[in-house]
Order: C-alpha cells, then structure tokens, then sequence
C-alpha cells in the first residue's frame, strides 16, 4: 500500500521536474536537537504534574534523547541547562562520554540565568554589578562546559527586565548587558557562536531587555561575528510574521537556530506544527530558498543552523511528544523541499499574485507521508515512529524503574 503511494507520489514528483533523489538526501541529512529538559517534569507556574516515567537526572534525559534518535534517525543531538544538568562532580567529560555511549551529541549548552534569588533585578542587566557578574561568571562556565562538552553553541536567553516604569533606566540596562555579553562572547571557545534569544515577554512585563529580534540582532553586530540570532517561534506577539524576520535575519547573516515550539497565545511551549504547521512550513520554506539561492550571506547562514527544540510538556507524556515533534518538523522540511522555486519565481517576477500563492499553498498540501516512509526505510529507522515507540516497551520500561519523580514546581 505504501509503496503504491510512494509510486505515485515519485510520479506526480517527476513530471514537475522535481529530483526525487536530491530530496531524499536532504531529509536524511536533516537535524532537530532535542532539549535535555523536555524529558524531565514541566508544567506550568500553576502546576507540574508528574508523569510516571519523566527522566529525573541528565543520564536519563540522555538516554530518552538517544531513543527519540534511535526512533527518528534526525535528533543527534542535545541541549543542556547548566546548572539543571550540573554533574554532581563536575564531570562534563564523563557527560560527554555517556551520550556518545548512547549514539547522541551534546548541543547547546544554555546557561540559566533566571533561578537564583540573586536575579530579581535580572541577571547581566542587574543594577547591582555584584550579581551581575555572578552571572558573567556562571555564563563564563558554561564556555569552559562547552569544551568539555564538545558543543559549539552558546544559547543565551534572558530572563531581564523590569515590571513599572521607572524601577531601572532602560537605557542603562542596555548598556550593562552588552558589556556583560561581551565578556561572555570573549569566553567562548575558539570556532564556536552565542546565540541571542529575544522573548516579547514574561517572566519581566513591563519591559524586557532583549524583547524582538531587533534588539538581539543588535547586539550581534556589536558582539561580532560569532554572535547570531536565536528565534523561539514562541516569543513573538500574535499575528507577527516569523518568516519574514527568518528571511530578513538569513539575509544579514545573523540568523543562528530556533527554538521550535508552538503558541497559541503567549509562551505556551507546545508541540511544534500543532497550532501552525502552515507557519512551520513558511519558515522551512524560507530557510531552504536562502540554502538553495547561490546568494550570501544568506545561502551559508542557512547551512549552519542549529534547529532546537524547545517546549514545555505538560499534560502530553514525555517521548511520545517529542518523537512526534521531530516527525513534525521532517514533514514541513519535506513540503518546503517540494516549492517549485523556479517556477515561483517567474510568477513573482510576473507580478501574478494569486499563481505565486498557489504554487507555495499547493507544496503545503502535498502528502508527503510516503516519501518521509521511504526515507526512513532507507535509513534503516523504523517507518512509523510513533508506532514502533508504543510497541518497543521503552515507556513501560520507564514508567517502572523511574516511577513518579518528585516535583519541584517550574520547568524541574
Ligand atoms: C524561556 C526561553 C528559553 C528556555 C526557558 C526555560 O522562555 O524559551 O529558551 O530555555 O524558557
Ligand atoms: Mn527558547
Ligand atoms: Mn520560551
């Protein structure tokens, strides 16, 4: 049955003149990372619900990233939380060694800077400099982690900002977080990027420090080359048009990664594609155009993305969420693969509005599901994930020897 469908969709495929092959190899290629916290107990600030089976230390979030791996074949890869992921004895290499051990990478390493006591005024934006450089010092640390670790990314997101106008100068917290990110930067392992994450709001809200793309794209160009925009699809007001800020960001050769979730409205941290998987696909869209368009900086800044995932589950498990987060990003990269760019690109230039909209709206609709089986045949991981996760016995298996972890509130 699949294979009909395979057939005929290689068929339909073929006679539009699209390399079949060539897509195929970009779908194995493709790469999510998963984050260490997404397989650990989260909620909401109302409540965290435990969930039998939720991994209790970074071993275990190891462990769940490497079978979310081994179901996929796309997430090599993981993102740490320091100090949430802090070995009791300070071992980051014997880290690094037991995610090899499990067929996974260690990502990017992101430095919390909203935890402590310390940071109600915020972190390297604080009006006191005593706590602002406890928190140079921690975000330093995680440089000297990134060594150990292997990881080439720094994922710098601020909790800053304030609640009433007039608790701090706006003006001079600006000035007080970029000379704390430029020590930071100057920390960083050689060949490696800091990534500046922007959020509209919350925890601060009355005004945050980094709130749009804007102002993290601004403070890249001040901290230099190796510094480059990181965008959560949930930190933007409704209604705003997150592809044009990828386009305008790949465009400046500043756009760095993503942190893929999904909001409805504010920062809700759900699951990918689930509200908007026609966003998704326009972001994907985006990305492989620039990849695609022999034009730079845009053309490189889109080879060297590193595509995260970042969500909150709090009512849906824990596994099966994120299996079923990567298939949702594999998918939205397959259709946008599918764009017929050039014949795109004779309708813009032609000025036929509606013709260009169709060509972008029918790659969407396309049915991709058997070309993604197929690739995953060929990859030689399971055809339907999301099945082979429910018969492999892992969450049952889980579920027994972890039990139901205590839960301390937040994101632990
Ligand atoms: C923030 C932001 C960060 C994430 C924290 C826990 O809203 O998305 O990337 O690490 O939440
Ligand atoms: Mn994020
Ligand atoms: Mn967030």
């Amino acid at each position: 049955m699949l294979k009909d469908e395979y057939d005929i969709l290689v068929e339909k495929l073929a006679r539009q003149g699209i390399d079949v092959e060539a897509i195929k190899a970009a779908l194995k290629a493709q790469k999510i990372e998963t984050p260490s916290w997404g397989y650990a107990n989260s909620g909401t600030r109302f409540k965290t619900f435990g969930w039998a089976g939720a991994a209790r230390t970074t071993q275990e979030k190891l462990d769940d990233a490497a079978m979310v791996n081994k179901m996929t074949g796309i997430a090599p890869s993981v993102a740490i939380h320091i100090p949430w992921d802090k070995p009791a004895d300070d071992d980051y290499v014997a880290m690094r060694q037991y995610a090899e051990a499990q067929g996974v990478t260690i990502g990017a390493v992101n430095p919390n800077l909203f935890q402590d006591d310390e940071y109600r005024l915020g972190s390297l934006a604080n009006p006191d400099a005593t706590i602002r450089s406890m928190a140079q010092e921690i975000s330093m640390e995680c440089c000297d982690i990134m060594s150990k670790v292997g990881s080439k990314a720094l994922s710098m997101w601020l909790a800053d900002g304030t609640n009433y106008a007039g608790q701090d100068s706006l003006r001079h917290r600006k000035h007080r977080l970029l000379d704390g990110l430029k020590m930071v930067y100057a920390a960083m392992p050689r060949d490696s990027r800091m990534l500046v994450e922007y959020k509209l709001f919350e925890p601060a809200f009355y005004s945050t420090d980094l709130p749009d793309w804007g102002t993290s794209l601004t403070m890249c160009q001040h901290l230099g080359p190796n510094a480059q925009v990181l965008v959560d699809l949930g930190h933007h007001a409704a209604g705003v048009n997150i592809e044009q800020i990828v386009a305008f960001l790949l465009d400046e050769g500043r756009l760095g990664g993503f942190h893929f979730n999904n909001r409805k409205y504010a920062d809700d941290d759900l699951i990918v594609g689930t509200v908007n998987p026609f966003e998704l696909f326009l972001i994907y869209h985006e990305l492989v155009d620039a990849a695609q368009s022999g034009e730079e900086p845009a053309q490189s800044t889109a080879q060297n993305i590193a595509y995260m995932i970042d969500q909150s589950h709090a009512v849906e498990g824990k596994m099966a969420p994120m299996i079923y987060s990567v298939l949702n990003c594999q998918e939205a990269y397959a259709k946008a693969l599918l764009a017929p760019r050039k014949a795109l690109a004779a309708a813009q230039a032609a000025g036929q509005v509606i013709e260009a909209h169709a060509l972008i709206a029918d790659a969407f609709r396309v049915d991709v599901r058997p070309l993604l089986a197929k690739v995953r045949e060929e990859m030689g991981v399971p055809v339907d994930p999301m099945a082979a996760y429910r018969a492999s016995g892992y969450e049952e298996k889980i579920r027994k020897s972890r039990g139901v972890a205590a839960n301390l509130g937040g994101y632990q």
